[in-house]
């Protein structure tokens, strides 16, 4: 007798043709080269949907919120407001109160250290932080170690570029009173446990703030399935305008947090004897908000959620098990970050090729790549090397720009040897 097989789940193909024609920068020619645009972790382009609703916006009802009682007003607060809403269905926040606009990221993660760091850290606590952070989540808990007393301690990382979890287990104790730690490495590509790092930290008693400026773009990101207490992103890199990000904040913790700016919006009454400050979000939001910025956050959330996350998955593990390849026939190359689970970026280095004599010729070959430290110099540090050449692709990248990039190293090799 012959037995049915069931069908494997299979997620249909990303249309990778199709989606490029959504995004009309990457159409140019650079130093007359078509355009091979691999520089995703710096900042993304835009799809035509986000321009398209920023011109929208500017055109038709660009007012201040909160403010005006006029149709404007209104039209642009609602939009503002709704965006919130987006940010929040897209984290799968219980409420779009727990979503604070930030200017990115980094303002995010300041935000917390200042506030919630200002108020609960005291003399001998302890802030885990791992080796493989974006310096815009050590140096703000750097900042706030110094004036609470508290100490900065360094989550260590492997030489593929990985988080142990015993290691970091060992490092909890009743002491630590947050884990800051991100969800994709910028400069390695590392996917990090978060979810069992969170369960580790709160079975400790201690808060989680999850880095997402690189996972934002290529994983979904759950708030509530991580269970995680705050969480931080950049609009740019998820193909949103520059200017707007988001913190997500458990409800309770934002609550209980005193401001981190003063200024118009964010509070209840005031007088010279006394101030009292609205509740979460507005507290944190002083001052215009980047409006436009936010409703174009909206609309980029909109267009990748519409793709689907695991469409972009699969497609770009796809790339990652290309380039990896494709990189490790050249020869002399090494990369750098070699983590079991990672995301499309390649860091490497050349041998006897300085990174900065590499990015005047891949740029003249109309390849767009970032040399440098990427702001994580502690990851430079555990590699012993100075820079690193990085290539970090998005769903909108191509195997044929690989070989582009394969072949402007050959050439690269050929002109310094
Ligand atoms: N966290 C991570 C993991 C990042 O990669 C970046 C920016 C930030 C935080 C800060 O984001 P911002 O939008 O507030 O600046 N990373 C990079 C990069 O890799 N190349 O340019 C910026």
């Amino acid at each position: 007798m012959t037995v049915a097989k069931s069908q494997p789940t299979h997620t249909p193909a990303l249309d990778v043709e199709r989606v490029r024609g959504d995004f009309p920068a990457l159409y140019q020619r650079v130093h007359d080269k078509p355009l091979v645009y691999l520089d995703n972790a710096a900042t993304s382009q835009k799809p035509q949907a986000v321009i398209d609703t920023l011109d929208d916006y500017y055109r038709r009802y660009n007012a201040n919120v909160h403010r005006g009682l006029h149709k404007l007003a209104e039209l642009a607060t609602e939009a503002y407001e709704h965006a919130r809403i987006t940010v929040a269905r897209f984290l799968n926040a219980p409420d779009a109160k727990q979503i604070v606009f930030t200017r990115g990221c980094t303002e995010a993660i300041n935000l917390v250290a200042a506030s919630w760091g200002g108020a609960n850290l005291k003399p001998g606590d302890e802030i885990l932080v791992s080796q493989m952070e974006h310096h815009s989540n050590i140096v703000p808990w750097q900042l706030i170690a110094e004036k609470t007393g508290a100490k900065v301690v360094m989550i260590p990382i492997d030489e593929r570029g990985q988080i142990n979890l015993d290691t970091y287990h060992a490092l909890l104790n009743d002491k630590t009173r947050l884990v800051a730690v991100t969800a994709v490495s910028n400069s390695l590509g590392t996917i990090n446990p978060i979810k069992k790092m969170i369960e580790l930290a709160h079975a400790a008693g201690a808060v989680v703030l999850v880095d997402a400026a690189q996972a934002a773009p290529h994983m979904a990101v759950d708030v509530t399935d991580l269970d995680v207490d705050f969480l931080a992103f950049s609009g740019h890199k998820v193909f949103g305008p520059t200017g707007i990000g988001a913190l997500y904040g458990r409800a309770e913790l934002l609550e209980a947090m005193p401001p981190y700016q003063g200024g118009g919006e964010m509070i209840e009454q005031v007088t010279f004897e006394k101030t009292t400050f609205a509740a979460a979000p507005t507290r944190f939001e002083a001052g215009t908000p980047h409006i436009a910025g936010a409703i174009g956050l909206a609309a980029a959330l909109n267009y990748v959620t519409a793709i689907g996350f695991d469409k972009i998955v699969t497609y770009e593990n796809e790339l990652l098990a290309y380039g990896t390849e494709a990189l490790q026939a050249v020869e002399g190359l090494t990369l750098i970050g070699t983590a079991e689970h990672k995301a499309a970026v390649f860091s490497f280095t050349l041998d006897g090729i300085h990174p900065y004599d590499m990015s005047p010729v891949l740029d003249h070959e109309g390849i767009a790549i970032r040399t440098g430290h990427h702001c994580t110099q502690p990851v430079m540090d555990k590699f012993a090397i100075p820079a690193t050449v990085r290539a970090s692709l998005s769903f909108y990248n191509t195997p044929a720009e690989i070989d582009a990039l394969v072949s402007a190293l050959q050439k690269v090799k050929s002109l310094f040897s």
